[in-house]
């Protein structure tokens, strides 16, 4: 399997991140693409290729044109006011505070734009998730140019970014760019299967009102899990798109027979669902190591989460998110595709 990767996910690195009440490193961290991708040359898995500029016009297909503008401008901003260290959020309009109103400092568009504190703003922060949608883009093309599934070692990850806002070291949805391109580019329909431990809040809420892109996602369930605000069973799509919105929040603690279950069933879903292709939200924070989730599964689970994704027999493109046990990542990761092409897909 081809995979997409960029070094420039490397001018994206945080400083801290607010977490248990108090700053600590950021877990979204560098090393987690080094070490999946180490584990693809290790592997064998496939060649490595760089990803082509697809400038803005496709991430404009899913992303708001002020919020766009907000990331490209927001270092600048932050910087202009005599601030060398990550910008953070520290005030959002919830409720019934003054959303429509935009505030005018950096400050203030911070909050306006994000969901929590998880998304530091640094320097090299634009020109990494540009690259990462990149990464995603380029995968897609290859994909189709060669009818074989893609790996798009993303980072930063982008599931829980929505059109106008960003989270949970989310900034650009990647998964939802390329599916949106996939729309573009003559596919009729196309499921979006995320596996990572957290909803896919931001591709749900991009796709919530449409039919065309079906959404499918097993997570921790938001009532005792980030992030928190979405991502329930009663959530089944709203309009056109009733209908075509799967979540399957699991409870702490899941393993692999629970969790082999629910994914059954959602690639139940998505094979009556028939798309032409699936893009999958490649998440291994599942894992039972892992730092900051409570699910159980084992390195070897991935495989088999693999073959059954593989058993869909569609064109995948997988796309990377989640993934904080930084020994493991790589394994898992890779055990995923690896499983995948053992499927025969
Ligand atoms: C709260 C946890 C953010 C979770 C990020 C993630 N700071 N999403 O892995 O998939
Ligand atoms: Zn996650």
């Amino acid at each position: 399997m081809l995979t997409i990767y960029s070094d420039d996910h490397r001018l994206h690195h945080g400083n801290a991140e607010l977490i248990d009440g108090t700053l600590k490193p950021c877990f979204e961290m560098p090393s987690r693409a080094d070490m999946v991708l180490e584990r693809v040359r290790k592997v064998g898995l496939g060649d490595v290729a760089g990803p082509r500029e697809y400038g803005l016009e496709p991430i404009l297909r899913v992303h708001d044109a002020g919020y766009v503008e907000f990331l490209e401008t927001a270092w600048s901003r932050w910087q202009a006011t005599g601030r060398q260290h990550d910008a953070l959020p520290l005030v959002w309009p919830v409720r019934d505070l003054r959303i429509d109103r935009k505030p005018q400092d950096i400050d203030g568009l911070m909050g306006y734009y994000a969901f929590d504190a998880g998304v530091p703003i640094t320097a090299g922060t634009w020109r990494a998730v540009r690259s990462s949608a990149n990464v995603a883009l380029t995968a897609l093309d290859e994909m189709l140019v060669s009818g074989r599934s893609t790996f798009a070692l993303c980072r930063p990850p982008g599931h829980h970014a929505a059109a106008a806002y960003m989270g949970g070291y989310c900034y650009l949805n990647n998964a939802a760019i390329a599916a949106q391109a996939l729309r573009d580019k003559g596919a009729q329909r196309v499921a979006v299967l995320d596996v990572d431990y957290h909803h896919g809040n931001g591709t749900q809420s991009i796709f919530y009102d449409r039919a065309d892109v079906m959404f499918v996602s097993l997570h921790g369930d938001p009532a005792v899990e980030y992030p928190y605000f979405l991502g329930y069973a009663d959530e089944p799509g709203a309009g056109a798109g009733l209908g075509y919105n799967h979540n399957y929040p699991l409870a702490h603690g899941t393993d692999w027979a629970v969790y082999e279950t629910a994914l059954a069933d959602a690639c139940g879903k998505i094979a009556a669902y028939a798309p032409d292709a699936v893009v999958v939200s490649l998440g291994v924070d599942t894992f039972e190591q892992d730092p900051i989730s409570r699910f159980r599964l084992k390195n070897a689970d991935y495989l088999k989460m693999g073959e059954m994704i593989g058993r869909l027999g569609k064109p995948t493109l997988f796309v990377m998110e989640g993934g904080y046990a930084v020994e493991d990542i790589g394994i898992n990761a890779v055990n995923v595709l690896t499983g995948f092409e053992e499927a025969g897909a």
